[in-house]
């Protein structure tokens, strides 16, 4: 019997759909499972390190299903957004047109690999039945307050006359024409995502079952820090004062400027003092063309204004104002103190121009002999009149204390995260529910007329006015609050809005009268299990925590958190780059598939390293796999005359080789059940399959008595069962060749029976510092680490070794382990 994979794949592939077995539909008596992969954005081109992601899900969603769960598995299209738009401009056509053939031809790959997907549910963010909804969960946050408009600076390219996003600017040029971009301020939508700052941070503490690097990444986006707003009076001309904020108020005597950035406001009356065309006029025009991130990436750039402020608690001090470059105007005040003699940053820019350096800070509580570097420890406060001697953690207390009570400073607490600006000057998205009325205003779209469609068969091209706004037949509306004329905003909503909610409409993805019906959003949600890659850490899943938390403040959700348990993968590599089109190391999976056959490449991306790591791709792998599957086509289709026959064994009566290979199945089931469940770690769970099939080589390299036979039915059986989530094709047709009549991947995962795992033991003797002091009972197959954690963990041994440093532990192999305390 041949195995001929191409024939299988197609075969089964076809027979899963009529059988509609991935469907699945509300069941009260089984416990629900959600398992997602972050949803594709449909570039047209599945390439091996996205099809890592869909895998690893559905290795979890076809094990789950085998637990006992109701599994819901879903995919969909994250359709708006640049890359689509651009394509289409290149092409010629339509956006709706190439998203269509994208989709397509990328809906066909996924089936290909025969990805357990109930397809039902499928979601387009692009399709009007899913927009309308987002356009109404934008009018229900506008209710609340969460989505406002404020003018706002966005990237400008003169020559293009349009907008340009952040990754459309490089080094200052449009990505486009290569022209110099400015900056214009706009009226811009933003959703208040800093009102709920907090309860993002706060609640990174519910999710355990989440990496903790994401967790730090996202703590670190968020950016929460304690400190205080000081005011430092201006001295004349200017009147008024400057306000910094500071984490280090106990470094405030050592302050020797003031720094600004080029928007505060201060500077612009200044300006008008000194000329827009003096030295500083210049020197802020040179910086207004740097980028935020240059601005802090690039060497530092001051002048100083030649103004002075006067220090709040030092009276006769004057502090010089200047103007910096990494000074960011979004964050804090917008102003800063510098410390240079505390402050690595500050003590540069002194450095480079000669501003004098003074130490409040020490170690040893006296002024070094020369400060090389900035000292960013705490230490003996010095220089700072009756706060010195005091430690400057307690100086930061009292300092603050005395600001608030002089009515010259106040605790505060400042978030990095910023509102997020959602509107986008661009085509290919959803529009913004609002109209403008010359006599009521701002008015929101009402909800019975949504969706507000998106125009076909417009001029889309990028420019200002904005594509939408360009057009008069969109653009041209009634108000609907007072019949007049009025406009429709013209501005779309950024992609991340539609990922934002997109895990919540796989519930009831068709639904046209609601966002989703209770019944459904309460069985189905949260997502058990969320699969992605790391470049999501912040954006995607903070806006995503975001957005469920308002929709459980407006009780539509019983839930607070989306994701319950979050896995990040790695990346795979081809010759050591990141697998991408412009590198051209892009390996399709159609012609790996075609070669080697979708399990075999399955397999491989599965037993390459353990799945959160990084990995090369290699095509040796990829046929070691399919001689693996060959392996396991041979040890079953060999023995068929087993499979057919009715056998059974009695443990009493059963031979030391039956037991041998008994056993081995079932530490099998226990290292392939744990390995899947606990840890991800599917290239170990295959390994342990291998294993067993080598036994079964060997077991069956000899006759066997009918016992024995039975023995090896039992291993084969579990053999196909646990490798089905990995190799879907083979083991269905291999579970069909051996007799069975239903689906492999409707059967019940094994369980491992204990008594089955019991290892041989062995006595070790316990010495500390040479003298016996414990004994102990240990299986002989435990490791070298496990043994000493066990040893270490023993009441007698802890109560021995207590304030103790261990300096070496000695280990001789079943006999004797020494521990060398001191
Ligand atoms: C004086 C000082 C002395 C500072 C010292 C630090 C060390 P985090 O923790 O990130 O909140 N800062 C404040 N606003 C800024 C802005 N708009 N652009 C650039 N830097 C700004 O950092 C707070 C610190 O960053 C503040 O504390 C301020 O410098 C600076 F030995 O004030 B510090
Ligand atoms: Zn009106």
């Amino acid at each position: 019997m041949e195995y001929d994979f191409k024939e299988i794949e197609e075969k089964w592939q076809k027979r899963w759909d009529a059988e509609k077995l991935y469907n699945r539909e509300i069941n009260p008596d089984k416990p629900k499972y959600y398992v997602l992969e972050m949803y594709p954005y449909p570039s047209g081109e599945i390439h091996m390190g996205h099809v890592k992601n869909y895998i690893i899900g559905d290795v979890v969603a076809r094990y789950m299903n085998m637990q006992g769960y109701n599994v819901l598995h879903p995919i969909g299209w994250d359709s708006f957004g640049l890359p689509t738009e651009n394509a289409a401009l290149e092409r010629g056509i339509p956006p709706a047109k190439w998203n269509k053939e994208c989709i397509a031809k990328m809906k066909q790959q996924l089936v290909r690999l025969g990805i357990s997907y109930d397809w039902r549910r499928e979601i387009n963010t692009a399709d009007p039945l899913y927009y309308k909804w987002t356009q109404w969960l934008f009018l229900k946050f506008y209710e609340r307050g969460l989505a406002y408009r404020k003018k706002a600076e966005v990237n400008w390219c003169p020559n293009c006359s349009t907008v340009l996003a952040n990754e459309q600017v490089i080094d200052g040029f449009c990505e486009r024409c290569s022209s110099l971009t400015t900056k214009k301020e706009l009226e811009q939508w933003f959703f208040k995502i800093t009102d709920y700052a907090e309860r993002l941070l706060e609640d990174l503490k519910l999710l355990s079952k989440w990496p903790e690097r994401v967790k730090i990444m996202q703590e670190n986006w968020i950016g929460k820090s304690k400190g205080v707003e000081i005011k430092f009076p201006l001295l004349p001309p200017l009147t008024g004062e400057i306000t910094v904020f500071t984490t280090r108020p106990d470094t405030l005597f050592g302050v020797t400027s003031l720094m600004l950035a080029i928007e505060h406001p201060l500077v612009k009356e200044i300006l008008n003092i000194v000329g827009e065309d003096s030295p500083l006029g210049e020197f802020i025009k040179n910086i207004r063309s740097q980028s935020t991130l240059t601005r802090v990436t690039t060497e530092k750039l001051g002048m100083s204004t030649g103004f002075f402020a006067r220090h709040p608690l030092s009276v006769n001090k004057t502090i010089p104002i200047w103007i910096a470059n990494y000074v960011l105007p979004e964050y804090g005040t917008g102003a800063v103190m510098a410390v240079p003699a505390h402050d690595e940053r500050d003590f540069e820019f002194a450095v480079k121009y000669s501003l004098p350096i003074v130490e409040v800070i020490s170690p040893v509580g006296k002024e070094s002999e020369k400060l090389l570097s900035a000292y960013t420890e705490p230490g003996i406060m010095i220089n700072s009149n009756k706060f010195n001697g005091m430690n400057s953690e307690e100086a930061k207390e009292a300092i603050a204390d005395e600001l608030e009570r002089q009515g010259l400073g106040n605790r505060k607490i400042n978030y990095k995260i910023r509102d997020w600006c959602f509107s986008r000057q661009r085509y290919w998205g959803a529009p913004i529910p609002i109209i403008y009325c010359d006599k009521c205003g701002l008015v929101p779209v009402p909800e019975a007329e949504l969706p507000v469609l998106l125009p076909e068969n417009i001029d889309f091209s990028p420019g200002w006015p904005a594509p939408l706004a360009r057009c008069k037949e969109f653009i041209n509306t009634t108000c609907p609050n007072c019949g007049g004329q009025a406009v429709r905003e013209g501005d779309t909503m950024d992609t991340f809005v539609f990922s934002a909610w997109y895990f919540l409409r796989f519930s009831d993805p068709q639904n046209k009268e609601e966002i989703f019906s209770p019944q459904n959003i309460n069985y189905w949600l949260p997502v058990d299990q969320y699969i992605g890659g790391i470049e999501h850490a912040t954006v995607h899943l903070v806006y995503a925590r975001f957005f469920t938390k308002v929709m459980f403040d407006m009780g539509l959700i019983k839930f607070s958190e989306p994701f319950t348990r979050l896995f990040t993968q790695g990346m795979i590599y081809k010759d050591g780059a990141k697998m991408s089109k412009s590198k051209g190391n892009v390996v399709t999976p159609d012609t790996i598939n075609d070669r080697f056959g979708v399990d075999a490449s399955r397999m491989f991306i599965l037993f390459v390293g353990p799945p959160e790591q990084d990995a090369e791709w290699s095509d040796r792998g990829v046929e070691g796999a399919s001689r693996f599957l060959r392996r396991v086509w041979r040890i079953i289709t060999e023995n068929l005359n087993i499979f057919k026959e009715k056998l059974s064994y009695t443990e009493e009566t059963l031979t030391p080789k039956g037991e041998k290979l008994l056993k081995k199945l079932h530490q099998t089931i226990k290292k392939v059940t744990e390995d899947i469940e606990k840890y991800f770690h599917f290239n170990t769970a295959i390994a342990a399959i291998m294993e067993l099939v080598n036994e079964m080589y060997s077991y069956s390299a000899s006759p066997l008595n009918n016992e024995e036979k039975a023995v090896f039915k039992e291993a084969g059986e579990n053999l196909i069962i646990m490798l089905s989530p990995f190799a879907p094709h083979i083991t269905e047709e291999l579970w069909h060749i051996i007799g069975k009549t239903t689906s492999v991947h409707l059967q019940t995962w094994p369980k491992w029976k204990e008594k089955f795992l019991k290892e041989e033991e062995f006595l070790l003797v316990v010495q500390i510092n040479g003298k016996v002091r414990d004994r102990l009972i240990l299986p002989v197959n435990a490791t070298e680490e496990e043994i000493i954690e066990r040893v270490l963990s023993q009441p007698k041994v802890v109560a021995l070794i207590q304030n103790k440093e261990i300096i070496n532990t000695i280990y001789v192999p079943h006999k004797l382990i020494n521990i060398v305390v001191k």
